[in-house]
């Protein structure tokens, strides 16, 4: 964290602190204070040494926040802010990742019944006791009981979006040494989860030391949490990253290990067990000549999983665990064929069935970032993107796409301030993009962004939606409905005679809303029988449908899109998240729509 945006943290921790003991406007100019130092291009340091006049310049940064901010960057403390913090002793930021819970019901619920921090509100929500508190009811208690598990995981995990550049860094910075043989990521961030925990990162060498020491000077590392030999964490962009260092003979198998998940790891111990073989981070050895104590240890090891496994590890020394003959460790595809499996996709390893059909010479072949042809969903300055059509065509045609789909917000629920188009503009913006295709090497095709009511009926008229080239239909509002509402909703759009594509179905943000909660097979199944393809909206925040959203999909025989859903030429790189939740879903190339040749989506438009 940049030394701007520890101080603008502290800004905003002091507009929740004083919006939850009732003071008016002051909150909103702390929060667009905030903003703007955050942004500020020269660090908050370099001008606060210069004083306060130097610091208001700052746009939105008044007298009285200039001063505040020269007082924490010299004494690393705010005392008005201390006050606040003493009056209010809550875990400010835990309570409002609970959706519904702002600043004022955290200082409501503090007054009323002294709720801190998330355990407490959880109990206080069980036992009846919200409800009581005016201003609240049975149906609000509820609703925070129901969100809490969301606010907790939203807390500990990092989207994917936020993990995979910092995790690349690593990569291209450790890649560079010349005592680094192979570098790779495994966990969960090679595995492409849409959160990760923290980020691993596994190097193949003979050195240790010059590499952990370079490791905890890495430019990116904030802060350094622990360094040993062979092994250290870092924090990085508020996400920690661990690195390990192995023999590059064993970096096989560590990769394997280190991937997991620890349930595909399990089933594919057992597998090895049962063919007479142990398989650790060490390697995959032949044990049946090694004597009991070393079996003893493999069975804890079976049986147990995760975190007893840890103890088991550590407490074994390294040359049990390497004992017997090592069959397979230097390359992980060598692990899983010396078990006589197919190497297996690291997104596929969630112990969904990937080791059986590995072994059955069954894996599907899965679709890649290269397959993609152009994208079906994206956005112009005629809604609420930031560049014109023939901007955005030509960023798709420069990355070698065949063809690009504008399709902007149609007017409808969720859609505020006047962002979408109406049935005269989208006539207008067909003759624009007509003429916009004169100048850019690819066709461009004219879509539209319908939105889906609550009741699933879509907001734009049906005539309209005839002349489009393409229609993606989304849920924007009424997100909080229950299951069978959403099922009916979901449905009912899928089976409208004009939609193409069903656009993130869920509507969910990631660590922010959860989303839709529908019949998912119900859902793919209409969307197959009606030839509507199921929408992977790239946009890290979404990531949605997910992949066993796919893989339902991909089941049922419906047709995937991996859109990105740009508002801006650069967010046309965020095709390989969708692309690799895609790929959590089992989908192949033939899946994709638009992993299609032009004629091919012409001809699924057609249909
Ligand atoms: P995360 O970080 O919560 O998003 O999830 P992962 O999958 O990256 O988990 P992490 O970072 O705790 O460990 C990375 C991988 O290493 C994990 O997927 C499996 C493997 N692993 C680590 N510790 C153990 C263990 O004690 N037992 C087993 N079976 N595997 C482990
Ligand atoms: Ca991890
Ligand atoms: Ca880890
Ligand atoms: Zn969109």
């Amino acid at each position: 964290m940049s030394r701007n945006d520890e101080v603008a943290t502290r800004l905003e921790e002091f507009a929740d602190l004083l919006e939850a003991t009732d003071v008016e406007y002051k909150p909103t100019a702390y929060r667009r204070a905030a903003e703007n130092v955050r942004d500020h291009p020269a660090p908050i340091e370099g001008l606060a040494a210069d004083g306060e006049e130097a610091v208001a310049e700052i746009d939105r940064v008044g007298d009285a926040i200039a001063a505040k901010i020269v007082e924490y960057v010299e004494t690393g403390t705010i005392e008005e802010l201390e006050e606040l913090r003493e009056e209010l002793p809550v875990d400010m930021a835990g309570l409002t990742a609970v959706e519904g819970v702002g600043p004022k019901t955290v200082g409501t619920l503090y007054d009323a019944l002294g709720i801190a921090d998330l355990d407490e509100l959880e109990a206080g929500a069980e036992a009846g006791e919200i409800r009581e508190v005016s201003g609240f009811g049975a149906k609000t208690e509820q609703n925070i009981l129901d969100n809490i598990p969301f606010a907790r995981e939203s807390r500990e995990r990092t989207r994917l979006g936020d993990a995979r550049p910092v995790a690349d860094d690593a990569l291209a910075y450790l890649g560079d040494r010349d005592d680094v043989q192979s570098v790779e990521v495994c966990g969960s961030i090679r595995r492409w989860k849409a959160t990760i925990g923290d980020v691993d990162v596994l190097v193949a060498s003979d050195e240790r030391e010059p590499i952990v020491e370079a490791f905890t000077e890495w430019p990116a590392a904030d802060a350094t949490i622990e360094a040993g030999t062979g092994k250290a964490s870092v924090r990085a962009n508020g996400t920690r990253v661990d690195l390990r260092i192995v023999d590059p003979d064993e970096f096989g198998a560590a990769l394997q290990y280190f991937t997991g998940s620890r349930a595909h790891n399990v089933t594919v111990r057992n597998r090895a067990i049962d063919r007479g073989l142990k398989l650790n981070e060490y390697g995959l050895f032949d044990v049946s000549d090694v004597e009991e104590a070393a079996d003893d240890a493999d069975g804890a090891d079976a049986e147990g999983g995760g975190d007893a496994e840890d103890e088991t590890a550590d407490a074994e020394d390294a040359t049990a665990t390497r004992a017997g003959d090592r069959v397979a460790g230097e390359t992980e595809d060598g692990v899983y064929r010396a078990l006589d499996l197919d190497p297996i996709p690291p997104e596929l390893r969630e112990d969904r069935g990937e080791v059986h059909a590995a072994a059955e010479g069954r894996l599907p072949v899965l679709v890649e970032p290269g397959d993609l042809r152009g994208d079906l969903h994206t956005h112009t300055d005629w809604s609420d993107g930031g560049f014109s059509i023939a901007e955005m065509a030509t960023a798709a045609a420069d990355r070698g796409y065949d063809y690009h789909v504008v399709t902007d917000h149609a007017t409808g629920p969720g859609m505020v301030g006047g962002v979408g188009l109406d049935e005269d503009d989208i006539e207008e913006q067909a003759a624009a993009i007509a003429a916009a295709a004169e100048d850019v090497d690819i066709p461009i095709f004219h879509g539209i962004e319908a939105n889906i009511d609550a009741d699933g009926a879509l907001s734009t008229d049906p005539e309209t939606l005839a002349a489009l080239d393409l229609v993606v239909a989304s849920p924007h509002a009424a997100l909080g409905q229950d299951a069978d509402a959403a099922t009916e909703r979901l449905v009912r759009a899928v089976e409208h005679p004009h939609v193409d594509i069903l656009g993130h179905p869920t509507g969910r943000l990631i660590n922010e809303r959860p989303g839709l909660d529908p019949d998912v097979e119900a859902v793919v199944e209409a969307a197959a029988a009606n030839g509507v393809a199921i929408e992977v909206n790239a946009n890290p925040a979404r990531l949605d449908a997910d992949g066993e959203f796919v893989r339902a999909a991909v089941e049922a025989g419906a047709t995937i899109a991996v859109n990105t859903d740009a508002h801006a030429p650069r967010e046309l790189d965020n095709a390989r998240y969708g692309v690799h939740t895609a790929r959590r879903g089992w989908a192949e190339a033939a899946d994709v729509l638009n992993a299609r040749s032009l004629n091919g989506l012409r001809s699924f438009l057609l249909e």
